[in-house]
């Protein structure tokens, strides 16, 4: 039943207190997985594991450090006993002019976005390989198709985020994991309304083949797809999920 994919699965997901990250653990947890809701904020991390119920769990983390994401996947482990599905969306999304881009704020942003997926990759496949079974689904951002201002180092970062993922499913293709990107499009987050990327909706909508505003929900299902037994024939792909803003 496609409402139980997840049954007898377990899944982390990075990111998961608040936006598209929360949106996805809810709906793999919908879905029946035995769930890791892993935020930076764990006090947020926990009110949405407490939410998705008894087979959702809460990890304080932060995936930019290699101390930090050896514990959380010890306590992965120790709770769920294996590693099926990897969610990687975890991110700093910034609003830096160019002007006002320095090297630190580059590199802020680049320890996370990218240092945080390669340490979660690196830390979760072995767990994978041992189980002889994968999926490994990494948010990447439409913005790397239409070279969105105010975040050169965001787009650098996500613009690593799919070839990364790329090579890491040839890597990864014999031990029966896959990994794939979903890039959604501006989505209406906590993130967002907070910065002044609110202020692009109607210029993002105005590119869109189907108008509208996104949401959260409407990026789940495409990763809960891609996370799925039944995608096992796509690996290496990067799926747009944003109104056809964008087409390549
Ligand atoms: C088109 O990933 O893809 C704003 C902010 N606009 O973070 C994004 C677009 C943003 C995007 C993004």
């Amino acid at each position: 039943m496609s409402s139980e994919r997840f049954q007898g699965r377990v899944a982390v997901v990075t990111g998961a207190a608040q936006g598209i990250g929360r949106a996805i653990a809810e709906r793999i947890g919908a879905e029946g997985a035995t769930l890791a809701v892993v935020d930076m904020n764990e006090a947020g991390a926990k009110k949405v594991a407490k939410a998705i119920g008894k087979n959702a769990f809460a990890v304080g983390a932060d995936v930019g450090d290699e101390d930090s994401v050896a514990k959380l996947f010890k306590t992965v482990i120790k709770k769920a006993g294996k590693l099926d599905v990897l969610v990687n969306c975890a991110a700093i999304v910034p609003f830096v002019p160019w002007d006002k881009l320095d090297f630190a704020e580059w590199r802020r942003v680049h320890r996370v976005n990218l240092d945080g997926l390669f340490l979660m990759c690196k830390a979760g496949s072995d767990l994978m390989r041992k189980n002889g079974y994968g999926r490994i689904v990494n948010i990447c951002s439409n913005s790397i198709f239409a070279g969105t201002p105010n975040m050169a180092h965001y787009v650098a970062t996500k613009g690593g985020v799919m070839t990364f993922s790329r090579a890491l499913a040839t890597e990864l293709g014999g031990f029966k994991i896959t990994v794939n990107c979903v890039a959604p499009g501006l989505t209406d987050t906590e993130g967002v309304q907070a910065s002044p990327h609110k202020e692009a909706f109607g210029f993002v909508e105005m590119l869109q083949a189907i108008k509208g505003v996104g949401k959260p929900t409407d990026i789940a299902p495409a990763v809960a797809f891609l996370a799925s037994e039944e995608a096992h024939w796509i690996t290496g792909q990067t799926l747009a999920v944003d109104a056809g803003m964008v087409r390549w």
